[in-house]
């Protein structure tokens, strides 16, 4: 369109005009053309991923006051206002076109009325400023998994994120020639106010599925801004759906076996409930620790880590419990701090790094001191509770080798953990698939944490964790994962795993390392090397079999009173849960698959035979017996 092209030409200079019509993809210029006339940016940019052109982001995001060097050079941090710390789960919404309905459970608005309230909160909104275009790729390049993508955003810090999170994608878009498909994200921080956003109530996140296109606004929170992440992930799963694949919230990691045997696993979590740090065990590889696309490919699953960087939560990341991360954090090399607390050195500081945090500093709140309280009265910490840390996964120590294979890694095992303080054992092995993705996925529940905006501590169902995330009918999604195994001659095998149970005292059963058995347990699993345990929730390792993995990989001596306590079959806890969750099908997910109250029948079926049979709670030994 020469009106398009006219627009370009008049409002990009000759150099950035050159970097924007060597791609020659009419959908994306109309995207930008669009974008400029309606956010009317002093300036533009266009990146191109080279070197030159990443380093001028890097320093445009110093320059502009979004980002603040520290003391390690490399070292930067980012502060996000007050009240925008988590995602907005309430003003993240779908654009829904008339006619189309996605279930009572997902976040929707008209299409036409939600399109017009953000676009009148992006109008004008880069005036004075500088809008950046740049292009990554979801997936490593050139692979069936790769999906290119277009951010548009007037912030550096947005945009410096996404150049250590995500493969450059602007080749990609050159192979992709005049191709429709690819995704599109419009961000812009709004007005700002000591460098973060104002106006966080009309702070919107709104999402076009026919469209593949992300509108955020008035936000600088990276899981509200930073298109490749959670914004990508609703794209992809409504895609996925529609291809047969899966975009799932969850880690690659490779666990290794005896012999120099490498079994990889994807496991979802909720946010904060430990799904960086099981990526992230001690001796094992990691490829990815948020979010996975998994593939059918010669009758094999074969996953792929979408990023190539984390953006993790920091709290509790110290030298002794992630010392490979603790490592890189205190190291030379690239890093953005969000939210926590600087010194007076210029060092950042964070909740549960292993050393006494200073009394002063400057944090999300200002300049802070021990004891600043807000307007509510609420005592401010030192760093945000989700104060995180953004880095390039070949910086750390464990990079898988495969994080950038294009054909990915063969899935072994899926792992589905939550924050439980009652009712699942700390590992147990579904029978098969279908059983695994309904009783162990699909019946997911947690406990809220400070990854998204609201109360914490909150027991909310949380199906595969991807929940946050869903853009297709909740029935749909679990169908198309029971289809997932059809076709593959070994389907991976699905663990739940409970690093949070709690005994009668309040007091945590397991200590933070005890993951690592659990895992390298399912690893032995999956490669047929030890017996288990049936149990009417599914099948448990022996003891004997722990207490070699805790000798082996932790020295120290498993109890079995303390076995018997972990592992003990909670009756009356999981039948109240299958409860609570069918409750939520029966009256809110009108496409639930019938196989899954037929799952649950069953389960439940199981649970009062064993209750009949040995009472309310079971050891495992009395199963062995029987
Ligand atoms: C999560 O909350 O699950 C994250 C960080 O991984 S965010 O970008 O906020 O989604
Ligand atoms: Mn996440």
């Amino acid at each position: 369109m020469a009106s398009v092209n006219e627009l370009l030409k008049k409002r990009l200079t000759a150099d950035n005009y050159k970097k924007i019509v060597a791609l020659d993809n009419p959908k994306m210029h109309d995207f930008v053309a669009d974008a400029i006339e309606l956010t009317q940016p002093a300036s533009v940019f266009v990146c191109s991923g080279s070197d030159a052109d990443n380093a001028y982001i890097r320093e445009l995001a110093i320059k502009n006051g979004e980002e603040l060097p520290l003391d390690i050079p490399g070292h930067t941090c980012h502060f996000d206002g007050y009240y925008d710390q988590g995602r907005d789960k309430g003003n993240t919404k779908y654009l829904l076109p008339t006619g189309s309905n996605l279930g009572d459970i997902l976040n929707s608005i008209d299409k036409k009325a939600g399109v017009e309230e953000v676009r009148s909160y992006l109008a004008d909104s880069m005036a004075g400023r500088e809008m950046l275009i740049c292009f990554f790729c979801l997936g490593p390049l050139g692979s069936d998994f790769s999906i290119p993508c277009v951010q548009i955003t007037d912030s550096p810090y947005v945009a410096h994120s996404e150049i250590i999170l995500y493969r450059p994608g602007y080749k990609q878009f050159k192979k992709i020639g005049s191709s429709p498909d690819f995704f599109r994200f419009i961000h812009s921080e709004g007005e700002l106010e000591n460098a973060v956003s104002k106006n966080v109530d009309k702070r919107r996140v709104y999402i076009d599925l026919e469209e593949n296109l992300v509108y955020s606004v008035n936000t600088q929170y990276g899981g509200n801004t930073i298109g490749l992440k959670k914004l990508a992930l609703r794209l992809a799963i409504n895609k996925a759906s529609n291809e047969s694949w899966l975009a799932e919230h969850m880690f690659l990691m490779g666990a290794h076996g005896p012999n120099g045997r490498v079994t990889y696993f994807a496991g979802a979590f909720p946010s904060a409930c430990g799904k960086t740090s099981t990526s992230m065990l001690p001796g094992q590889m990691i490829v990815g620790d948020d979010i996975a696309y998994l593939r059918k490919k010669a009758r094999q699953a074969r996953c792929v880590n979408v990023e190539k960087g984390i953006f993790g939560i920091i709290r509790d990341v110290n030298a002794k419990d992630d010392p490979i991360i603790y490592e890189a954090l205190t190291s030379q090399c690239e890093v953005i701090f969000s939210n926590v607390l600087i010194d007076s050195q210029n060092k950042p500081n964070w909740l549960g790094m292993g050393k006494e945090l200073p009394v002063e500093g400057i944090n999300h709140s200002g300049q802070w001191h021990k004891g600043k309280t807000d307007n509510d009265g609420n005592e401010i910490t030192a760093s945000h509770k989700n104060a995180r840390y953004c880095l390039n996964i070949p910086d750390l120590g464990n990079c898988d080798p495969s994080l950038n294979n294009p054909e990915g890694v063969v899935v072994g095992g899926i792992v589905y953990g939550g924050r439980d303080s009652d009712t699942w054992v700390p590992v147990e092995q579904a029978f098969n698939w279908t059983e695994g993705i309904i009783i162990k996925g699909a019946a997911l529940e947690s406990e809220t944490t400070a990854a998204t905006l609201g109360k914490e501590g909150v027991r909310t169902f949380n199906l595969m964790s991807n929940l946050d995330f869903l853009s297709i009918p909740l029935g749909r999604y679990i169908q198309n994962n029971l289809d997932f195994a059809k076709g593959i001659d070994n389907p991976p095998l699905i663990f739940s795993v409970n690093y949070f149970l709690r005994g009668k005292d309040g007091k945590y059963l397991n200590g933070m390392a005890d993951k690592k058995v659990w895992i390298l347990w399912a690893e032995l699993r999956v490669n047929g090397d030890v017996e288990a345990i049936e149990t009417p929730t599914g099948l448990i390792p022996k003891y004997e079999d722990l207490a070699k993995l805790f000798k082996e990989h932790l020295h120290t001596q498993y109890d079995q009173a303390d076995y018997v306590q972990q592992f003990t079959i909670r009756i009356p806890e999981n039948l109240a849960k299958l409860d609570r969750v069918e409750k939520i099908y029966k009256e809110k997910v009108p496409d639930t698959p019938q196989i899954l109250y037929d799952s649950f029948a069953e389960a439940r079926k199981r649970l009062k035979t064993a209750q009949h049979k040995h009472g309310d709670y079971i050891s495992p030994f009395d199963l062995i017996a029987q």
